[in-house]
């Protein structure tokens, strides 16, 4: 027998609380809206009007000159890193970066690009750290060449850095002839803890890349802003990688619905997490860094036990959270989960740990 999802007589469904990511969330009733009236044109020709009111709003709301609307985040960043080296160069990324970890390889199958990675306790490393990476101009080395630092920091569970940090890093690295890309997926969840404007946080950088498919709730896009010839040059290699989109005004109205309503409220996932990581922390057998519980992320050390197995056992129970290491959880809060859904949760966990081995 099979039920429709609205069907008075389906037997009660499991709730389902998805934290493994922000990318889960649903574009809201007022993006569908959007895409269903969009305005489009062949955005190849440059001619869809809403990719190109996207880009110019991209480009305002982070201080550049200009924007381009590419299908990814891992998009963005490969062709940040195109754009500014040559192939062969050197390019320092923190060790648990994503652009190191989590991108398939595309610095170095697509850019051709060596990453060196520098290691840190919360995801930004310093003007000093660079200068002690950079190579002699000798035939030896692979040339140093961009730097590229994260905001906020994914593995390192939803770290922010400082307005502070990200301009020394970036006054070394240009004193040094090193250009910065900024990987702010989530620049907004960074933005609204540290309760500074997007530009503010980008303005050192030479290019941004964000997305608009994570807490922002668009169902696919981000882009990628700097300078106008920066992005004369991401535009020629998007389509080299086959990025080059016909009428994707369809997927920017979402977008712009997202830049426009969607920013503030990340405070409100802000909030959830730092109450699940609170309401988490009294188990035992988990260990929760308070302090870096700054965003969306509530990162977990499992002192006693593997985290697949007690992945699987909450997913059973209709918590589902991700797990980015053998004995490391990451819950990620967004809009599909309200404060109130905490004890729910916390249950869970309670009831998990007690039977996962
Ligand atoms: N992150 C995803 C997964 O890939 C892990 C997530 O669920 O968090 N930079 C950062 C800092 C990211 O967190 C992500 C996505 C990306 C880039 C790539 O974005 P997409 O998924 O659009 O290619």
């Amino acid at each position: 027998m099979s039920f429709s999802r609205t069907d008075p007589a389906a037997p009660p469904a499991l709730r389902v609380i998805d934290l493994r990511s922000d990318t889960v969330t649903e574009p809201t009733d007022a993006m569908r809206e959007a895409m269903a009236g969009a305005r489009v044109g062949d955005d190849v020709f440059g001619e869809d009007p809403t990719v190109n009111d996207l880009e110019a709003l991209a480009a305002r709301i982070t201080g550049k000159a200009a924007a381009l609307f590419v299908p990814t985040g891992t998009m963005a960043n490969v062709l940040a890193v195109m754009c500014h080296t040559q192939k062969g160069d050197e390019v320092l990324v923190e060790a648990e970066s994503h652009i190191y970890n989590m991108e398939a390889g595309a610095l170095s199958a697509l850019a051709g690009t060596l990453p060196r990675p520098l290691v840190t306790e919360r995801g930004c490393f310093t003007g000093d750290q660079v200068v002690a990476a950079l190579r002699p101009r000798d035939p030896h080395y692979a040339p140093t060449r961009l730097v590229c630092l994260e905001n906020t920091h994914n593995r390192q569970g939803g770290t922010v850095a400082t307005l502070a940090q990200i301009e020394e890093v970036a006054a070394t690295a240009h004193r040094h002839d090193l250009r910065m890309h900024l990987d702010g997926a989530r620049l907004f969840n960074a933005a609204v803890a540290l309760g500074i404007p997007a530009a503010r946080l980008a303005a050192a950088a030479d290019s941004v890349a964000f997305c608009l498919s994570k807490g922002l709730s668009a169902p696919v896009g981000s882009l990628l802003c700097g300078e106008a010839n920066f992005v004369t040059r991401a535009r020629h290699f998007r389509k080299m990688l086959g990025g080059g989109m016909r009428q994707a005004g369809v997927i920017a109205a979402a977008g712009i619905v997202a830049l426009e309503h969607m920013v503030d409220r990340l405070a409100d996932d802000h909030r959830t997490a730092r109450g699940l990581a609170e309401a988490l922390a009294g188990l035992s057998g988990l260990r929760i860094d308070a302090s870096r519980v700054q965003t969306n992320m509530v990162r977990i050390d499992l002192t006693e036990r593997e985290a697949r197995p007690l992945a699987a056992t909450l997913a059973r129970r209709g918590v589902r959270v991700s797990t980015p290491g053998s004995r490391r959880l990451r819950l990620v809060t967004h809009r599909h989960m309200m404060l109130e859904d905490i004890p729910m949760v916390v249950d869970t966990f309670r009831r998990s740990l007690d039977q996962s081995p």
